[in-house]
């Protein structure tokens, strides 16, 4: 396999056997090219950061595929799906993202919360533009009316900055809630990603190893499990590329890990839609 070289550090030999899971993975169920991952999350959380940062982890280069803001407003104002070079060009893994606009606070700024519930069904075309004064419709260019099974959600993650998650509206929180709801009545698994641990956590911007005995982390992981009701195993926290110029392997190890129970969520996902059409 090309991932394996002669390694030394443990964060390097566990990231080998992350990128190893990621590079051997193949869908079970045979009508499923690739499991749709969609991230939500309050604007500036790291979702398309975190797209990016998935993406350098799996290919041997920085990655700046989805655009990044830097300011206040949303910066992903498009419904686009993120796919990543396999090998060669043309091939792609078998797992796609789904970058949308972040949950803004003030009214009519963010995106809907009801266009969130029709991307996941599967309705939302690439390219529609979210436009928070008015829901998207099935009167839209960009709406599928028979969406297939490569269409649809597989597994939503709640994107969440651990320098904000104390101090996250009621509003966020509510809509957050609601598409989880709807997540919920779909079947679809969840989870959440916690990121920007460097900016909220000196010890652990200084060394990424000490996250798992951070305290601070920790706690920030319990408060948001019980701000969205996510269970804690189902939490992962992560910093994103955002700065860095060269690859690094603590980083890439928390990517991978978020990204291998991402894959195992949806594969658990497309297996049962088809025990249920079977059925
Ligand atoms: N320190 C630090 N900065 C981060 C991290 N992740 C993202 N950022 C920065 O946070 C800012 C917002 O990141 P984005 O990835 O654009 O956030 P987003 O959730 O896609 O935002 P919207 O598209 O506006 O909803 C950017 O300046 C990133 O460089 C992280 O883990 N640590
Ligand atoms: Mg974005």
């Amino acid at each position: 396999m090309a991932h394996r070289q002669d390694k030394t550090s443990l964060a390097q030999i566990e990231k080998e056997d992350y990128l190893q899971y990621a590079y051997d993975y193949q869908p079970d169920n045979k009508d499923v090219e690739h499991l749709r991952i969609l991230l939500h999350g309050p604007n500036g959380s790291g979702k398309s950061s975190f797209i990016n940062s998935v993406e350098t982890s799996l290919r041997n280069r920085m990655s700046g595929q989805a655009l990044v803001g830097v300011g206040q407003d949303s910066f992903t104002i498009k419904y686009e799906t993120h796919k990543i070079q396999k090998m060669k060009p043309g091939t792609f893994y078998p797992f796609v993202f789904n970058d949308i606009m972040g949950l803004e606070r003030c009214e009519n700024k963010g995106i809907c919360v009801d266009d969130i519930k029709l991307a996941m069904k599967g309705h939302m075309k690439d390219g529609y533009v979210f436009n928070p004064q008015s829901p998207f419709t099935s009167a839209d260019a960009h709406y599928n009316s028979s969406p297939t099974i490569n269409d649809q959600t597989h597994v939503l993650v709640s994107v969440v900055s651990s320098s904000t998650v104390s101090i996250m509206s009621d509003e966020i929180m509510n809509k957050m809630r609601d598409v989880r709801r709807a997540a919920r009545d779909l079947g679809i698994p969840q989870m959440a990603i916690l990121t920007k641990i460097d900016e909220a956590c000196p010890e652990v911007q200084s060394d990424l190893r000490k996250v798992n005995k951070s305290k601070f982390v920790k706690n920030q992981i319990e408060k948001l499990s019980a701000a969205l009701g996510i269970p804690l195993n189902c939490i992962f926290p992560v910093k994103n590329y955002h700065s860095e110029i060269c690859k690094d392997d603590q980083i890439e190890t928390l990517i991978l890990m978020a990204l291998r129970q991402m894959i195992d969520f949806g594969e658990d996902f497309v297996n049962n839609i088809v025990e249920t059409f079977e059925g």
